[in-house]
């Protein structure tokens, strides 16, 4: 049973499952002295955020968080920033610089135009995308900095046009107070950065608080609070897919190179948690792929964090052929898919169900995580089934536009007649006979 043993497979291989699945939610966490459900948590800082607004916000940042802000030192200063920049690495200043170029020309590249069409004579119409003015991007701060988190929320949002962007991230040394973050912050024109983070952060963002008001979106990665909060408020503002963490799959054939494959397996897993597996159909491979991880794990810094992560959340896994890797993927939709095979073009053709897909032998995920263009905030825990990476459209709404003269109106006249008859809604039908016999009204 395919579908059964995928489920089974999901479960035990994605570390995700616990952002999406009611397994975590379950789980009971002690946070405010008794037992609650992280979904608990969560709705009561929503609710006192709503209420009474900074203050909540300052509360629970000094209590959860363990640092204690006032007005004056959430929001970090425009000196801060540019003192930040000013110290900052000049490589480093230089590497984002190029990176936010890519990211911008591709995502700008991206962006959807409007469209108008004149499907009958008398009629226009036009599907109208504007940006959204303001979005709120969740930069995460606890275990790491990543400036390239940064980059890849804030500059798609850039590349819309959206003309506010308000940065919220942890107060932490990885995080708000973390001089290349804000230095990056700086070089991307973004002016507006709150050391908060966790659901409260969230909940300022989405009902608006003193200093920092209401958005229209909120997007960025974070831990079970952060996602769970998001959920919450999605309709009181929009929200992007759910990130939970890293996954690879790697789908290889003889022509892979071991020490790649397993190069990149590791770089995933190295996030702690982080899934990565590899599916082919070579058994040669297997035995090859698992020597090269053995040589690798024992050299990197990070070697024994991704060794736990590949225990719990890894597989090298021997399929029959090439259909079946490709049902099994399908049915997977990893986040991150590489395919290392002869010809990687054909292969992804019949891959339907991934975040970001990588193609051929030279084409490491880490080049999609940190250099290309396309955003690295990626469906994940099986959700790019429906669900998509993060890009400049996401910052857009659509408006139909829509136009008549007296000719497409006499046109569409008689089905809106029949129809609002059959609703029994009469104003709607009166709206289009007011119009049609008065003979020389304007078109
Ligand atoms: N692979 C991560 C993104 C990331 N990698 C950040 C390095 N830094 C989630 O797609
Ligand atoms: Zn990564």
């Amino acid at each position: 049973d395919a579908v059964g043993a995928i489920a089974g497979l999901r479960a035990k291989l994605s570390p995700g499952g616990d952002v999406v699945s009611p397994r975590g939610r379950e789980r009971t966490v002690a946070v405010f002295g008794e037992a609650l459900t992280p979904l608990q948590v969560v709705d009561r800082i929503l609710a006192d955020v709503r209420e009474r607004g900074l203050d909540a916000v300052l509360d629970y940042t000094a209590r959860l968080d363990g640092t204690q802000l006032d007005r004056s030192t959430v929001t970090v200063s425009r000196e801060e920033m540019a003192e930040a920049y000013r110290q900052a690495d000049r490589s480093y200043l230089k590497t984002v610089k190029r990176v936010r170029d890519n990211i911008l020309a591709f995502q700008s590249g991206i962006l959807l135009r409007d469209a108008t069409m004149r499907p009958s004579p008398g009629v226009e119409l036009t599907l109208r995308y504007r940006p959204m003015r303001r979005v709120g991007v969740c930069v995460p701060g606890g275990a790491a900095a990543y400036p390239s988190s940064l980059l890849m929320t804030v500059v798609p949002a850039q590349a819309a046009g959206v003309e506010e962007i308000a940065v919220v991230v942890p107060p932490t040394e990885f995080g708000g107070y973390n001089a290349d973050l804000l230095a990056a912050c700086h070089l991307l024109g973004v002016t507006e950065v709150h050391r908060i983070g966790g659901a409260q952060a969230v909940g300022a963002l989405a009902y608006g608080v003193e200093g920092i008001p209401q958005v229209d979106k909120i997007v960025g990665p974070g831990n079970l609070f952060v996602a769970l909060a998001k959920q919450k408020v999605y309709g009181e503002v929009d929200i992007d897919s759910i990130a939970g963490p890293s996954e690879v799959v790697l789908v290889a054939d003889w022509t892979a190179e071991p020490s790649f494959v397993a190069a990149d397996l590791i770089s995933q897993a190295e996030h702690s948690p982080g899934s990565a597996i590899l599916i082919t159909w070579e058994p040669d491979l297997i035995d090859r792929v698992a020597e090269a991880l053995e040589f690798q794990l024992a050299r990197l810094s990070r070697g024994d964090l991704a060794r736990d992560s590949l225990e719990q959340f890894g597989a090298l896994i021997l399929v029959r052929d090439e259909d079946e890797a490709v049902e099994l993927i399908n049915r997977f939709a990893p986040e991150h898919l590489h395919v290392s095979t002869t010809d990687a073009h054909r292969l992804a053709a019949r891959l339907t169900d991934a975040g970001a897909i990588f193609l051929g032998h030279l084409t490491p995920v880490a080049v999609g995580d940190y250099a290309a263009g396309p955003s690295h905030v990626l469906p994940t825990g099986g959700t790019a089934r429906w669900a998509s990476g993060l890009c400049s459209n996401d910052f857009l709404k659509r408006s139909s536009l829509i136009h008549v003269d007296r000719v497409g109106l006499e046109r569409l006249a008689p089905d809106v007649r029949l129809l609002a008859d059959k609703e029994g809604l009469t104003g709607h039908r009166y709206s289009v006979d007011v119009r049609l016999e008065e003979q020389d009204g304007a078109s």
